[in-house]
Order: structure tokens, then C-alpha cells, then sequence
């Protein structure tokens, strides 16, 4: 009944790393060739947290220039930034409207990010989620390639669509849209590095806010900096096991298996099936030569397409016009739904 279109933000704050890659921007890329695909950078999400005026452009120039570098085409698909296409903010006010107290009261991600000092967090960190649902659903789309730690606010988004579809139905369907006007948007999360943990504590996320720049490998590092990092990843003693069983009660291994079965395209069996029984200065010295030749033209196109802000603001500038286009489209008919008189 809906079209299949693919949504997915990321959030220009800070410097973007593996697990941003393999859980996210590394799944735009392939789904470009079946779908079409809306890839933002979410401006709006990141000044839910302090962001720096003089810091922010930098930072919205570094996540589109990672897109593109990563393979995303910015002529095929669409590449903006949210705060350019004012159906986000709209419809997130809807959102709001329709969304209870309670869904948002157990979302982790809120409770994580506020810590003790709740009282004094951003209405925007709370809120969070439904702009969230705003981002995809002003695009009506289908299907939303995130990491592991986005699922409840993916689970959140369909309940607000539901919400809307039940709350509007009459309207919905005297305005001549059928039975549902959004579509339920359904989270991919696959493959065996949806979650990458820290490199140095494998009960973390590697995460872009985590002080210590050892936890995680940045998308921009250089060949030595990589394989420093890898070098000096938390490990255990045992070498490697054969089976995947063997890697339950190792998060540190798993952790490093996963990456290396990702960044080559494999199952952590096959990286197993390879390298199980191996020590891990061995595993790391081939976990090193394959994170190189996959990220270090990575980070050199990245660094080449930053040098060029005026190309990454022109890939901006027609992304917004075009993803603008769509978004009223929605708004028009949300507002009819709704019952705003539109002149
Ligand atoms: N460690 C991770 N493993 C797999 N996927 C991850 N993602 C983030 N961290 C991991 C996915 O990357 C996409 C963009 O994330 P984001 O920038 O919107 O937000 P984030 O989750 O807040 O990123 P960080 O690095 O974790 O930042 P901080 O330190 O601020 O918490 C999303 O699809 C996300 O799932």
C-alpha cells in the first residue's frame, strides 16, 4: 500500500566512528541500489545537547561529507541537513500532540543522555523521539536502516504512526486517503555489527561523546592511528574459538570478531571458521590490515570533500529544495487531516 522508501538521520556531533559506519551509513549505501533512499543530517537532534554555533557547520559538513564518501550519490538519492526543511519541525509539533507522557517516561536513550541531573535536561532531549518520527514520517517512509541502540525509538515512531492512523481515521479517509495515512516504518537492523562496542570496554557502546578517542576508531583516522587502536583493544588471554558460542561470555572478542566480519562483508562463523585458535596479535594484525584498506579511503575522500565546503553546501542546498518538495506534500495533507485551515 505504501511505497518503499528509506529514511535514516545522522547526528553532526562529534567525530563520527566505526560503529556510525557499520551500524548505519555502511547500510545507506547498499540500500541504495533497491530503494530510494532520504539521508539527513540531524541538525535539530544535535542541539538537543549544547552545540557550539561556531563548531556545528563543521560538524554538518563532516557527517554529508562522510556520506558521500562512504558511496552515498547526493544526485540519485537525496543528502540535507533537517533544520532546512521546516516539515520536520511541523510535524514533530503534531507528534507531540499525539504521542503520551508515558511512551516517552521509558525511553533509555533519555534516561542515559539526562543521567542524575534530569531536571536541568533540554525539553528538547525529551522530546527527542517524536521528532524523531517527524524525520521519517514527513517522508511517509518504510523502512529505516539504525543501529541497535535506535530500536525503541524506531518502536516509538510505529506507535505514533498507529496513534495518528486511529486517532484521524474518519478524517484520514473523508480526505479520500484510505484506511492508514502513514505507513508503519519498519527498522533494519541486521548483520553481526549493529551494536559495536568500545575498544576499550566491551560492556559499552563505542559511542561519539565517550572521552577517551582509544574507545573508538574514527571514521578520519590515519593508518597508524587505526592500528594503534586495534593494537591496544581490550582483549582476554584465550585465542580465538572456533564457534560462535564460544564468543557469549567474551564481549571483548565478540566485539572485534563482529567488526572484522562487517568491515569484510562475512558472518562471524566465516571469520571464525578463518581465524578460530588464532592469538590475538594475530587476529589484530589482520583486523588492522582489513580496517585499513576499507577506511583509509574512507577518511581521505572525507578529508578531500571538507577541504570543499562550497561543493558540500551546494549537495545541502538541492538536497533541501528536493526533500522540502516532498515534505510539504505530507504537511498539506496532515494539515487537512488534521483540521488546520491552510490558505
Ligand atoms: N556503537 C554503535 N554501533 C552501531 N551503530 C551505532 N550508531 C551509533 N553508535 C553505534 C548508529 O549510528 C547512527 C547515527 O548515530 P547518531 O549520530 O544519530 O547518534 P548516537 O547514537 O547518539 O551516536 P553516538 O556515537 O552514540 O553519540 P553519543 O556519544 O552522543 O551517544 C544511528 O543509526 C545509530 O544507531
Amino acid at each position: 500500500m505504501f511505497k518503499q522508501k528509506v529514511f535514516s538521520g545522522v547526528q553532526p556531533t562529534g567525530n563520527l566512528h566505526l560503529g556510525n559506519y557499520l551500524g548505519a551509513i555502511k547500510k545507506f549505501v547498499e540500500l541504495q541500489k533497491s530503494h530510494d533512499c532520504i539521508y539527513c543530517v540531524v541538525d535539530m537532534h544535535a542541539i538537543t545537547v549544547w552545540q557550539d554555533p561556531a563548531e556545528l557547520p563543521r560538524a554538518t559538513r563532516e557527517v554529508t561529507s562522510a556520506f558521500i564518501a562512504c558511496g552515498i550519490d547526493p544526485k540519485k538519492h537525496i543528502v540535507f541537513n533537517q533544520s532546512q526543511v521546516s516539515g520536520h519541525a511541523e510535524l514533530a509539533w503534531i507528534f507531540n500532540c499525539v504521542a503520551r507522557m508515558g511512551w516517552l517516561n521509558r525511553m533509555t536513550q533519555f534516561k542515559e543522555k539526562a543521567g542524575k541531573d534530569r531536571e536541568n535536561a533540554s525539553v528538547g532531549l525529551y522530546v527527542y523521539p517524536n521528532l524523531m518520527a517527524a524525520d521519517i514520517l514527513v517522508y511517509r517512509a518504510t523502512h529505516v536502516p539504525v543501529g541497535d541502540d535506535q530500536k525503541q525509538h524506531l518502536e516509538l515512531s510505529r506507535d505514533i504512526a498507529q496513534k495518528f492512523n486511529n486517532d484521524f481515521s474518519a478524517s484520514i479517509q473523508a480526505h479520500g486517503h484510505g484506511e492508514a495515512f502513514f505507513p508503519l516504518p519498519e527498522p533494519l537492523i541486521q548483520g553481526p555489527a549493529t551494536r559495536v562496542m568500545s575498544l576499550r570496554d566491551g560492556a559499552k557502546k563505542m559511542s561519539k561523546s565517550e572521552p577517551s578517542d582509544y574507545s573508538r576508531i574514527n571514521l578520519t583516522d590515519d593508518a597508524d592511528a587505526i592500528a594503534q587502536k586495534i593494537r591496544k583493544a581490550k582483549t582476554d588471554p584465550e585465542p580465538l574459538p572456533s564457534e560462535e558460542k564460544g564468543l557469549e561470555p567474551r564481549p571483548e572478542a565478540d566485539n572485534l570478531v563482529g567488526i572484522y566480519a562487517a568491515l569484510a562483508d562475512v558472518t562471524k562463523a566465516d571469520v571464525l571458521h578463518e581465524h578460530g585458535g588464532a592469538q590475538f596479535s594475530v587476529f589484530k594484525a589482520a583486523l588492522v590490515e582489513l580496517a585499513v584498506a576499507k577506511l583509509g579511503p574512507i577518511g581521505a575522500e572525507m578529508k578531500r570533500l571538507v577541504a570543499d565546503p562550497a561543493y558540500i553546501d551546494s549537495v545541502l542546498a538541492d538536497g533541501s529544495v528536493r526533500a522540502q518538495a516532498l515534505a510539504v506534500e505530507t504537511m498539506q495533507a496532515v494539515k487537512d487531516i488534521v483540521g488546520f485551515i491552510r490558505h
